[in-house]
């Protein structure tokens, strides 16, 4: 203790009875939050403890399991780390795969009307999403402004609804379609992702009923986006867990395998069996189905740009 501060009768007290309670015995908890080592675990009661991880634990993240243990009066240590049911995440600068959030059965995969977003971004979480083996939903947030580009939102909705991926379309403002969403959403447990200012944290505010998470400035996009919330949290609303997440400039997928780009397209997967050659990278080659395909619109040309690029960005 630094010299100077003296602990109140009631500090002491409650030092005491953890110390009593605590009989060197781990409990299990929940991640609610982790911002660089420091982490918010619920324990089993329901009470948030803040927590630091042992040196030599695996990286844990948003929606983890662990077993933990008081440490002092206040905090506690992460000791142990529960076997994920699956995980959601992107690359690093370096490729290396750094996961968001943990143990989901959905991930909200978010974008708006203003300001547009380009397909790509969207086709970048969902090839993620497909690589993790996790389920998607796609929302489309800000329904109550004129889209910025109606042409290119009409256009995603009629290829997504194609490949059979739920969209719900929504206003965090105005409340609309959010009743739909909880609806979905019932008993289980989401974390929101997209773009910085498409209103992940509004969304969440929403449908928690009550103002839970900061929100950006009002048109704060317009100058270069903000990036309000810093780390991935995770919340209890009325019926199911949402957690929110930081917004990303890029979406990197550097983790990934080319072949592995072309699994996260749920259409061109199964064409590119049937390409000449075995290693097609689907651009150029001679006998390629996907190009094939693409040419007789079986395969939407937008898809197809979406996977040369993220391709290109690869290397
Ligand atoms: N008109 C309108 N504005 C909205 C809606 N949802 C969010 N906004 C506004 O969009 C801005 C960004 O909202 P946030 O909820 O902070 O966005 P975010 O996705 O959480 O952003 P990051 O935390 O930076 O990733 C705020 O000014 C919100 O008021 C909506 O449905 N309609
Ligand atoms: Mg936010
Ligand atoms: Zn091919």
């Amino acid at each position: 203790m630094p010299a100077g501060r003296r602990l109140s009768k009631q500090q002491q007290r409650r030092i005491a009875a953890r110390m009593e309670d605590r009989s060197g015995e781990e409990r299990s908890g929940v991640i609610i939050s982790h911002n660089g080592r420091q982490l918010e675990i619920e324990d089993a009661s329901g009470d948030v403890v803040r927590c630091h991880a042992r040196a030599n634990l695996p990286q844990v993240v948003t929606g983890d399991r662990v077993n933990w243990a008081p440490d002092d009066a206040e905090g506690g240590v992460v000791t142990g780390l529960e076997p994920r049911r699956n995980e959601f995440g992107r690359a690093d600068k370096g490729g290396r795969f750094r996961p968001i959030a943990a143990n989901i059965d959905f991930v909200l995969t978010m974008f708006a009307t203003v300001p547009e977003t380009e397909m790509s971004v969207i086709d970048r979480y969902l090839v993620a999403i497909e690589n993790l083996g996790v389920q998607c939903l796609l929302v489309l947030n800000k329904i109550d402004l004129p889209p910025s580009n109606p042409t290119l939102l009409a256009r995603m909705s009629e290829i997504y609804r194609e490949l059979d991926l739920e969209l719900f379309e929504v206003s965090a403002l105005t409340g609309a379609g959010v009743d739909a969403l909880a609806k979905r959403l019932e008993g289980l447990t989401a974390v929101v992702v997209g773009q910085s200012g498409v209103g992940k944290s509004s969304l969440l505010n929403r449908l928690g009923k009550q103002p839970l998470a900061e929100v950006g400035e009002l048109d704060a996009w317009r100058r270069g986006g903000t990036h309000t919330t810093t780390a991935a949290r995770l919340f209890h609303l009325p019926g199911f867990d949402l957690i929110d997440s930081p917004g990303v400039r890029e979406f990197n997928l550097g983790h990934l395998q080319a072949s592995e780009v072309v699994d996260g397209f749920i259409e061109l997967r199964s064409l590119a069996e049937h390409c000449k050659f075995r290693d097609c990278s689907h651009r150029v080659e001679p006998g390629c189905a996907i190009l094939a395909a693409a040419e007789n619109g079986a395969v939407s040309s937008e898809r197809l740009r979406s996977y040369t690029r993220i391709l290109d960005s690869l290397q």
